[in-house]
């Protein structure tokens, strides 16, 4: 056996048994789909069970094997987090960036929605996320007012957001499709998904109804938690 056979063998074996592997779960790797937090009926009645069952377990699992298939072209992109990849799409090969905005964007942006939700009618944010909210938008009933516009003002699928510019300024601001502030150089603080498939079971058209609805799931100490650390 020549050196060259040699490396053919070693290089072959390993080849072989990741394409089984494959071929049995799909790309694997290197990102994954985190369990959603809660169980799927914990935000009944204002999210349903169904939507959020479909909602994780079909939207943002497709998400994550459509990103985990773009990048397995360019094995460099795996050693990246997922916001270094959203933060520098323009260092994403150009034959996957779109896959790469669309698939990850859905999968970052889904990771963080299903972190800043709990049922929680009534609650407010607190510490010092309270008092920037107030001091930005005036109130927590202005600020609601003007995230709500916003959500509803979206044409079509996207999201709204409250995000901090990187001078650590509060804002509201929306994307479209599955796009985010993180490409922007911005930080969501939290941020509401109106595609139809957020609600469509449930509220059918009636997207008012359903972003008057989330306001009752809003998990205000992570989110105050999460601005703190944002700010700190
Ligand atoms: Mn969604």
């Amino acid at each position: 056996m020549t050196r060259r056979d040699w490396i053919r063998t070693l290089t072959a074996v390993p080849a072989a048994l990741s394409s089984v592997a494959r071929a049995q779960t799909g790309p694997t790797g290197p990102f994954t789909l985190p369990p959603l937090p809660y169980p799927a009926d914990a935000l009944e009645p204002y999210i349903d069970a169904m939507t959020m069952q479909i909602h994780h377990g079909r939207h943002h699992a497709t998400y994550v094997n459509n990103l985990n298939a773009a990048v397995a072209k360019h094995p460099t992109l795996a050693n990246k987090s997922i916001e270094e990849l959203m933060r520098d799409l323009n260092a994403v090969p150009e034959d996957v960036r779109t896959a790469v905005r669309n698939n990850g964007g859905g999968h970052i942006n889904h990771s963080l929605f299903w972190e800043i939700m709990r049922k929680n009618p009534g609650g407010k944010p607190v510490g010092e996320l309270a008092k920037a909210i107030d001091r930005k938008f005036g109130s927590f009933a202005s600020f609601q007012d003007q995230l709500t516009k916003a959500a509803l003002g979206v044409f079509g699928s996207g999201w709204a957001w409250l995000s901090l510019t990187p001078a650590k300024e509060l804002i509201i601001e929306t994307s479209p499709n599955q796009d985010n502030p993180w490409m922007k150089g911005n930080t969501p603080v939290l941020g509401i998904d109106v595609w139809e498939h957020a609600y469509y079971l449930k509220y059918q058209n009636r997207r008012a109804d359903y972003v008057a609805a989330w306001w009752n799931v809003i998990h205000w100490d992570f989110v105050s938690e999460r601005y703190r650390k944002l700010t700190a």
